[in-house]
């Protein structure tokens, strides 16, 4: 029995945004002092993560000479080593500067688009030199509130000519990422583009190198669109796309509220982390979310303890759900399974074809049974609620 302490072998990552917040929000100033990314890496690591990821900015100001930015990044890259904390993702602060305030890739401004493809490349340079192996694109700035621009398909080109290019600046100085690409519906745009994880599944094919590209989808980001986190998961693991994933919690409708993984959709969180641990997904798993503006440090730490304290509980009930008898008995009589039928149904050929034409099937009997569906997911409810 486990006591749900994480440890290395978990794969939990936080960002340094994350743990790093310091509570402000549109209304209200600061509630917390920042915390140096050295310190944030020694606390990490006494609570068992196994890496930490960052933007750009979150090491090094922006404007910062060479000097202050080489001391920083040996400053951290001393720290991961002392607690043996790995950087598995970077990214690129594309939203923070006014000069992307109408996107960064995407701006009808072609300066800015250079700009951001130089920011990006020496955003690149950092990840490497840090070890990151993965890269995240968020287009948080990669929006309207009017469409009154009329730049929506020069977007989509713009864009992809940047993912190619930086897809090929990778390689050519040889660092070899692969890059996620993270789909959010709106905030802070009105409007982002390609809101969710279908419409970049749609949209890797269109580039040069499609292989190099995956997805790295969020659980708040569905859930503020009142989508379903879990199914849109499902989808990317059937198309090999789940590249990096980040986890926290959300309610519907609300404001982006990165809450703590499993605060608030106790269900939905458990399935995830059972597909997760079902699909045998062996990526990061990073908690993209920040604790409560109301908190201080401790409560800092409580939340980044938390996160990973209900992913490894959820493993734990995934582990007992499939383990239950009376679960399996009602899973194995939902599904009906007909082996003649089965083998008709499976690969065309005209025989087939003609074969299920001429099949006769009880359409009343198949819409009157009842699949079980009240009673397993009542049991589901009494597993997660301790009483099983
Ligand atoms: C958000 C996003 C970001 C990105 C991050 C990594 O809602 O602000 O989730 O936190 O994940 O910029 O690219
Ligand atoms: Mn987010
Ligand atoms: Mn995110």
């Amino acid at each position: 029995m486990t006591d749900y302490t994480p440890t290395p072998a978990d794969r939990f990552t936080f960002g340094l945004w994350t743990v790093g917040n310091v509570g402000r929000d549109p209304f209200g100033e600061p509630t917390r002092r920042p915390m140096s990314a050295p310190y944030i890496t020694q606390k990490l690591a006494e609570l068992g993560a196994y890496g930490v990821n960052l933007h750009d900015n979150d090491l090094v100001p922006l404007g910062a000479g060479a000097p202050e930015r080489d001391r920083l990044v040996d400053d951290f890259r001393q720290a991961l080593s002392d607690h043996g904390l790995v950087v598995p993702m970077a990214t690129t602060n594309l939203f923070s500067d006014p000069a992307f305030k109408d996107g960064a890739f995407t701006s009808a401004d072609a300066r800015v688009r250079a700009y951001a493809l130089q920011k990006t490349m020496l955003s690149m340079d950092l990840g490497h030199e840090l070890g990151a192996e993965l890269y995240v694109f968020w287009g948080g700035r990669e929006g309207s509130e009017v469409d009154a621009s009329g730049k929506l398909l020069d977007s989509l080109g713009w864009l992809r000519d940047s993912l190619n290019f930086l897809a090929e600046y990778s390689q050519s100085q040889g660092y070899g990422y692969r890059f996620a690409l993270e789909p959010k519906p709106n905030e802070p745009r009105g409007d982002i583009f390609f809101p969710t994880a279908g419409s970049m599944l749609g949209f890797i094919p269109t580039l040069d190198q499609p292989e190099l590209f995956g997805v790295n989808p969020e659980f708040a980001h569905d859930t503020m669109a009142g989508l379903n986190f879990t199914h849109a998961v499902a989808q990317l693991i059937d198309a090999g796309k789940l590249f990096h994933i980040d986890l926290n919690d959300q309610k519907p409708g609300r404001f982006d509220q990165d809450l703590r993984f499993g605060a608030e959709n106790i269900k939905a969180a458990f399935f995830l982390v059972k597909l997760l641990e079902d699909s045998k997904y062996g990526g990061p798993k990073q908690f993209d979310a920040h604790a409560l503006r109301t908190e201080d440090e401790n409560g800092v730490w409580a939340f980044a303890r938390g996160c990973m304290r209900t992913y490894l509980m959820f493993k734990e009930k995934a582990r007992q759900f499939d383990q239950d008898g009376e679960i399996q008995a009602a899973l194995s009589a939902y599904r009906v399974t007909d082996p003649a039928l089965e083998a008709l149904s499976r690969g065309f050929s005209p025989e087939r074809a003609a074969a299920l034409k001429a099949q006769s099937f009880d359409r009343a009997a198949l819409g009157a049974r009842g699949p079980g569906l009240e009673h397993l997911d009542q049991l589901t409810v009494e597993l997660l609620l301790g009483v099983r």
